[in-house]
């Protein structure tokens, strides 16, 4: 079957609201794009004066990762959070604290930031974008789902992207902040631990969000082309 990327970003006074991104059949491609506006107007960041949505072709081969198994921790303040996040990733990095500072102090970034395991230094050649991860969606979108077409969750489609991110060796975890002001859950991920949900990990209101991943390299060409142009679909766990 043809698969086809469909993005869409939006924006207010050229400043990033939201985006999404699905790989569809062709005869999806309506639905879903309409799906995406309709998303794409209700963000609680804010109105957006521009949507964009993009369709085209997907000519390369697409790679299948099984999704990460979720779980959920029971944080109950920012602090509780920081304790959770901290628990799973300090035994990958000695800069753990470092990571937190960094991914509960950024805002409108459109990408996410790589943190050096081994040294805590920013890997991402553009500080302020940071690298987006594109090319994604479940495997169960593209026509193996009765549903499909129907609009998809906020978690599952942190989970697919989590998934993706997770797959590549140089990674050993992400840690999530939600930009949106109304949601305060993230999450921690790792191959091992898998993708475990954590309450309040801002306060409500908050402006604050962004993606920081933990990696194992000191030269991330191969990791970002990976992120931003590998077609992935994510499987059952
Ligand atoms: C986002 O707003 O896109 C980030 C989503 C994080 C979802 C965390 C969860 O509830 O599992």
């Amino acid at each position: 079957m043809s698969l086809f990327s469909v993005k869409m970003r939006s924006s207010a006074r050229g400043t990033h609201i939201s985006g999404a991104e699905r790989i569809v059949g062709e005869q999806e491609i309506d639905e879903v794009c309409a799906a995406m506006s309709r998303r794409a107007l209700a963000h609680g960041k804010g109105q957006p004066d521009s949507i964009t949505i993009t369709v085209s072709a997907i000519e390369r081969e697409v790679v299948r990762v099984p999704a990460l198994p979720i779980t959920e921790a029971t944080s109950r303040t920012p602090a509780e959070a920081r304790d959770v996040v901290l628990g799973a990733i300090a035994p990958l990095t000695a800069h753990a604290a470092q990571a937190w500072e960094l991914v509960t102090s950024v805002r409108d970034m459109r990408g996410a930031i790589l943190f050096d395991a081994a040294t805590g230094n920013r890997l991402e050649p553009d500080y302020a974008r940071g690298v987006r991860v594109t090319s994604m969606d479940a495997a169960t979108a593209t026509g193996e789902r009765p549903e499909a077409g129907s609009g998809k969750t906020r978690v599952a489609d942190a989970l697919v992207l989590a998934s993706k991110v997770a797959h590549h060796p140089s990674v050993l975890a992400e840690v999530c902040i939600s930009d949106d002001p109304d949601y305060t859950t993230g999450y921690v991920a790792t191959n091992t631990l898998g993708y475990l949900r954590v309450p309040n990990m801002k306060p409500a209101g908050s402006a604050v969000g962004g993606r920081l991943f933990v990696v194992d390299t000191a030269a991330p060409a191969d990791l970002i082309e990976y992120l931003e142009h590998t077609p992935v679909l994510v499987g059952e766990s």
